[in-house]
Order: C-alpha cells, then sequence, then structure tokens
C-alpha cells in the first residue's frame, strides 16, 4: 500500500525541478503532461518482474543539484528512488509506487586517473564499462566486470556491493572503493572521497554507502582503486563428470595456478542449453557433460602462465578430473567462450521470467540446492516444455562460494513461487548460507532478511537507517 506520509507530485514541485535542473532533457515530467512511453523505462525493472508508476525522472548534472532536489524532496516528504543503470536484479531500482526517480545517468565525467596508484575518481554515473576502456587507454582495468558492463555504472555497483567476475581475483568494493562523495537525505554533501590506501581516523563511514542500496543517500563520486592490465590473459572451458570433480578441479587450479588464477566460474548442462538455444552457436566441445567450467588466468609473463596452464591441463586431463576443454587461442576465442558464462542471464530472460536467487553456501552444498530445487519442482509436475517453469539452471562464481539459481517461466505465476518461497531461503538458513551474495535485497528479498541476518543485526540497521534518513523518503517500500 502507498505509504499517505509522502506527498504526490505538483504542478508547483515540477516548477522547482525545472528552476533547479536546467538542462532541456534533465526532467522527464510526467505531472503536467502525459509522458508515460518516456517514463516506462525507468518503472521497469530489468527482469520485466518489478514496475513502479513514478511520474517524474530527474537526472542531475552534478552534485550541488542532486544536494537541492534531495533537500526539496526531504523537505517536502517527497518518497526518492535512486537509478544507476536499472541493471539490478532485485527490483531495488525502479520505484513501488510513485516516488521521484533521481537517475545519474548524466553524471558521467571522469574527474582524474592517476597511472601510479592506479586510483580512478569518478561521478557516480559512469558507466562501467566506458570506465574499463578508459583504464585499459592506460595499462589498467577496472576491477570489476560483470555482464550488464554495458549499462551498469560505477554508483550502481557501489551501490549494490556488486560482486561479479574479477572478485575472486581483485576482491570486494569494501576494499577496493576508497572513498565516497554522497549527498544524504536532508541535502548534506559527505565528501569523504578520499584517495588513500590506508585510513584509520575512526569509524570508516563510506563503507556503509557499499551495498546500502540506495537506502541512506546518494552516492555521486567515487574513488577506487584499479589493479594492472595484465598483458597475459588464458581462458580455458572445460566439461566435468560430477560436482565432486567440479570441487577438485578448482582446488587444483588454486593449487597449481595460485597467483595467475583470476575467475573460476561453474555452469551446468542447462544454463549452457540456454544460451545455445539463443545464440546457435557452435559449442566449444564435441561431448555432453553435466558441468562445465571456466577458467581465466591473468599474469604479466605469457610464457610462464602458459606453461603453467599446459602442467594444470594435462595434470587434471591426466587424473580423470577433467573430462574434456579447450584453450581459447586468441582474444576472440577468449571472448566466445567467455560468452557461454555471461550470455547465461540474457539467453535464460528470452523464456519471459525468471525466478532468480543468489546464494553464497558453503562449497561442498553448492550444487545441492540446484538438485534439490530440480527434484522439488519436478515431484509437483511444475517443469516441462508445456508447464509453468522451463527448467532449473545453475551457474555462477565458484571460486567465490556463489551460485545463481534460475527458475526461467513464461509467465510469472504463484504456483511456481509458491513451490519455491520461502522453501529456497529455508534451505539457506539451514546451510548457514546468504540469502543474497552479490545482488542485494531491494524489494524481492525485503521480507527474507531474517533467513541470513538475526534480530540485532536488523535493529542495528534499522537504528543507522533511522540516523541518516529519519523521515524515511529514501527508498521506501524496499528492505529496511
Ligand atoms: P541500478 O540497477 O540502477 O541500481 C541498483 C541499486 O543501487 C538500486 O537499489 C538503486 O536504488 C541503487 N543505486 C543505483 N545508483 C545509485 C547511486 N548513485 N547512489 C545510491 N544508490 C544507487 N551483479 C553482480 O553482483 N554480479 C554479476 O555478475 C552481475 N551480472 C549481471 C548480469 C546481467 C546481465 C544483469 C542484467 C545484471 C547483473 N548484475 C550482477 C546485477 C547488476 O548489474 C549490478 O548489481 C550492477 O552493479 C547494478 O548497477 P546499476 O547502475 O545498473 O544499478
Ligand atoms: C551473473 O553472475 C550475474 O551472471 C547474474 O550475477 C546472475 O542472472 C543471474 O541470476
Ligand atoms: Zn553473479
Amino acid at each position: 500500500k502507498r505509504d499517505s506520509r509522502f506527498g504526490e507530485l505538483t504542478k508547483e514541485h515540477i516548477d522547482f525541478f525545472k528552476q533547479t535542473l536546467v538542462d532541456d532533457n534533465a526532467i522527464i515530467d510526467g505531472v503536467t503532461k502525459d509522458a508515460s512511453n518516456d517514463l516506462e523505462p525507468f518503472n521497469r525493472d530489468w527482469m520485466k518482474k518489478f514496475r513502479g508508476r513514478t511520474k517524474v525522472v530527474l537526472k542531475p548534472k552534478n552534485v550541488d543539484e542532486v544536494s537541492k532536489i534531495l533537500k526539496y524532496c526531504n523537505d517536502n516528504m517527497l518518497a526518492v528512488v535512486p537509478q544507476g543503470g536499472n541493471s539490478g536484479l532485485v527490483g531495488g531500482s525502479v520505484p513501488v509506487f510513485d516516488e521521484v526517480v533521481i537517475n545519474l545517468t548524466r553524471m558521467n565525467k571522469i574527474r582524474s586517473f592517476d597511472e601510479v596508484s592506479g586510483i580512478l575518481v569518478v561521478d557516480a554515473g559512469v558507466i562501467m564499462e566506458n570506465a574499463d576502456n578508459f583504464l585499459k587507454e592506460h595499462g589498467h582495468v577496472y576491477p570489476l566486470d560483470l555482464g550488464a558492463k554495458g549499462s551498469a555504472q560505477v554508483g550502481g555497483n557501489v551501490a549494490a556491493n556488486a560482486g561479479g567476475l574479477r572478485f575472486l581475483r581483485y576482491g570486494s568494493l569494501h576494499g577496493n572503493v576508497l572513498g565516497i562523495e554522497a549527498v544524504l537525505p536532508d541535502g548534506t554533501i559527505m565528501d569523504d572521497l578520499s584517495k588513500l590506501r590506508k585510513n584509520n581516523t575512526g569509524y570508516d563511514l563510506k563503507q556503509l554507502f557499499i551495498g546500502a542500496e540506495g537506502t541512506i543517500g546518494i552516492i555521486t563520486g567515487v574513488s577506487i582503486v584499479c589493479p594492472q592490465q595484465s598483458k597475459a590473459v588464458n581462458v580455458a572451458y572445460f566439461g566435468l563428470e560430477s560436482y565432486e570433480k567440479v570441487q577438485q578441479a578448482f582446488k587444483e587450479a588454486k593449487r597449481q595456478l595460485g597467483e595467475v588464477l583470476s575467475a573460476f566460474e561453474l555452469m551446468d548442462a542447462e544454463s549452457q542449453k540456454f544460451v545455445h538455444k539463443k545464440t546457435e552457436k557452435k559449442r566449444p566441445l564435441e561431448g555432453d557433460y553435466p558441468f562445465y567450467c571456466l577458467i581465466e588466468t591473468s599474469g604479466s609473463n605469457g610464457e610462464h602462465d602458459n606453461e603453467k596452464l599446459e602442467k594444470f591441463l594435462e595434470h587434471v586431463m591426466g587424473e580423470e578430473i577433467v573430462a574434456d576443454g579447450v584453450v581459447a587461442q586468441d582474444d576472440t576465442q577468449i571472448a566466445d567462450l567467455w560468452a557461454w558464462r555471461e550470455g547465461i542471464t540474457e539467453a535464460i530472460g528470452h523464456v519471459g521470467g525468471t525466478y532468480k536467487y543468489d546464494l553464497s553456501i558453503p562449497l561442498k552444498d553448492l550444487y545441492q540446492l540446484v538438485e534439490d530445487t530440480r527434484a522439488r519442482l519436478e515431484s509437483k509436475g511444475l517443469i516441462g516444455d508445456d508447464k509453468p517453469a522451463r527448467g532449473v539452471v545453475g551457474f555462477g562464481h565458484m571460486g567465490d562460494g556463489n551460485i545463481h539459481l534460475n527458475i526461467p517461466v513464461p509467465k510469472y505465476v504463484k504456483e511456481v513461487e509458491e513451490a519455491l518461497e520461502p522453501w529456497v531461503y529455508e534451505w539457506i538458513q539451514k546451510k548457514n548460507g546468504s540469502i543474497s551474495a552479490e545482488h542485494g535485497l531491494g524489494v524481492a528479498k525485503k521480507n527474507f532478511i531474517q533467513y541470513s541476518r538475526n534480530e540485532t543485526m536488523v535493529k542495528l540497521m534499522k537504528q543507522i537507517k533511522q540516523l541518516y534518513d529519519p523521515k524515511g523518503i529514501m527508498m521506501p517500500y524496499k528492505y529496511v
């Protein structure tokens, strides 16, 4: 139900926004005229699962504009949703009712880069692929990579504390983000855009914004440390006969590839079928296997890395840990192999909708959940070509103990949802896992936080929210 404490937008509000954001295309105004078509992409999430009905999208150009409009919203009790590239997968980036959308797209400047330290300072709205391309021109890479890099923004990455495909090597944004500039709901600008690797002067407040999903303020600038681009990158794609062998392969990869290992990703047979159906590309391996892994190495010495990788391959094939494998010979083949992993979400999306669960589970049980889910939906007669669910797919960041359980459906239906929730979350709780490894809670998981956090933790979160956003204008109806 819409919270009646929040004001409804009027012409007067629009006049203020127009005075404050002077550029022509800075406002999509659905209050004084009909703008439903223009507003639609900002109201609808990537999965087409959540849909709001905002009447206004504001696109500020700098931190002062963000500050003025947030203060105004706070003074006038207008609810707010910050929005980046709108690629989030938990419905956080779109309004639930008529919240004001503050979209960061136009804050897209690279502020500075230091080639010696590798520290990049950007506006929050810089698209991650643009950041990565800029960094590559300077011999560096963005420490994060994910399938939505063409639309997701640096600010969105930080707000969601995204993990992605380079996490195994470069770690969490909690370590890589050195500073944040943010605007609090009352308009206060929090300038903590530090460029220091170490800074132990009191509480590290910027950490609260990493993963806060827009609930305590709007991130406008980010300082982030970026690694050198590796001269030698190799990618291999394997087929394996069992999850037991996948675990052995991971152990061997860590043991033998150690410091050059930069990704270890898991894809099950169903995930690869969906990609194949969508792309119709020739599959990397001839045979069919229940599991596939993608391994990437990144190092500074090509000869040394190749030698290591070859030895590793010889070993895992000789010991029959890996049934078959292929190694990319050039950059095109590297991209082609990665597409079998990165393309899964999009390929599955073509079915229509997807029930998505993004979970951390102790490695030994990581795939068991997918099998249990398959058995459960099968026993209820819910999976099949003419059934409500078209499959049960498991893939993810094996190296980080993070699996993505996806159930593609032509239409979102209660029957499937009720079979999955809260059952999946109960399963996770029993294993002491996390119901959100890297996508956040948004609106999708707001009722399930207690499966991964105890009462004391939830209470402390509420206190923090109260402190930063006493009027509760940021992201109402979402997780806190
Ligand atoms: P949005 O979707 O716009 O917003 C995400 C959340 O952050 C929302 O709650 C929003 O309110 C808030 N927010 C956005 N910008 C700001 C800001 N400036 N200040 C405050 N709050 C803000 N995620 C992963 O972790 N790993 C993956 O591998 C991965 N792969 C993906 C692949 C595909 C194909 C897709 C569609 C998504 C994937 N995601 C992944 C999820 C998503 O792309 C990431 O979470 C991404 O970081 C979101 O960035 P965004 O700019 O699109 O943010
Ligand atoms: C990935 O790892 C993303 O590809 C998306 O986090 C996962 O679609 C998903 O469930
Ligand atoms: Zn992921």
